[in-house]
């Protein structure tokens, strides 16, 4: 087997950052997940005073695992990309939806499947905007992995690592999805399989999924 490939990087918007954190955290191929801020113009953003940056999501992923189209599906997917500012309560342009590139061939895929999109949505507008990402910045340590974090028994079967491993960890950017019941039906599934073996076999520390 040739080594792996080196990772690549994507980064989202698409409504609150817990929630777009835990639908990418699933995926078989991401490898780590950190929420931000990006697509602004403000230093230093913060949670209370992002000004004009939008809650982002930044996806590591093996693209011999999953490829950056498959991201732009889950992107589609998983938000309403019509609505202005925002999905349902979380109104405003922190929530606005946004693929940010890297590159000109990202740029384009993420073009096309966004023409794509507009298809889909008949007459109702698509307002993802497609930008450069310039720089982003990531969250404070609260918002990395929330729905995780909302969960004692998913975070002790793991051995409570503490805040920077569990940052890195593949299996808290998946465990946060499970936890936010964002994975897809059949990862969800072999989750529960895996955490009801450990359980029945007497709390061992779970290292994967
Ligand atoms: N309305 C959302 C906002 C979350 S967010 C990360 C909530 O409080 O659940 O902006």
């Amino acid at each position: 087997v040739s080594p792996d490939p080196p990772l690549k990087t994507a980064v989202f918007a698409l409504g609150s950052f817990w929630r777009s954190e835990a639908v990418f955290g699933c995926l078989n191929g991401v490898v780590r997940t950190t929420v931000g801020y990006a697509g602004g113009s403000k230093s230093n953003p913060e949670y209370r005073s992002l000004g004009d940056h939008a809650e982002s999501v930044q996806v590591e992923y093996n693209p011999r695992l999953i490829s950056y189209n498959q991201l732009l599906e889950v992107f589609w997917s998983s938000h309403d990309c019509r609505q202005v500012f925002g999905q349902g309560p979380d109104v405003g342009t922190q929530y606005r939806s946004i693929i940010f590139t890297n590159g000109t061939q990202e740029s384009r895929m993420a073009a096309v499947s966004k023409e794509k999109e507009q298809l889909r949505s008949r007459s109702s507008v698509v307002t993802t905007q497609i930008q450069p990402i310039g720089t982003f910045y990531p969250a404070e340590h609260d918002h990395q992995k929330f729905e995780l974090k909302q969960n004692p028994f998913l975070l002790q079967l793991m051995g409570n690592l503490p805040e920077e491993e569990l940052q890195r960890s593949t299996l808290a950017a998946k465990l946060n999805g499970y936890a936010a019941e964002l994975c897809p039906l059949k990862a969800q599934r072999q989750i529960n399989s895996k955490i009801n073996d450990i359980v029945k076999k007497g709390w061992p520390v779970l290292r994967d999924v």
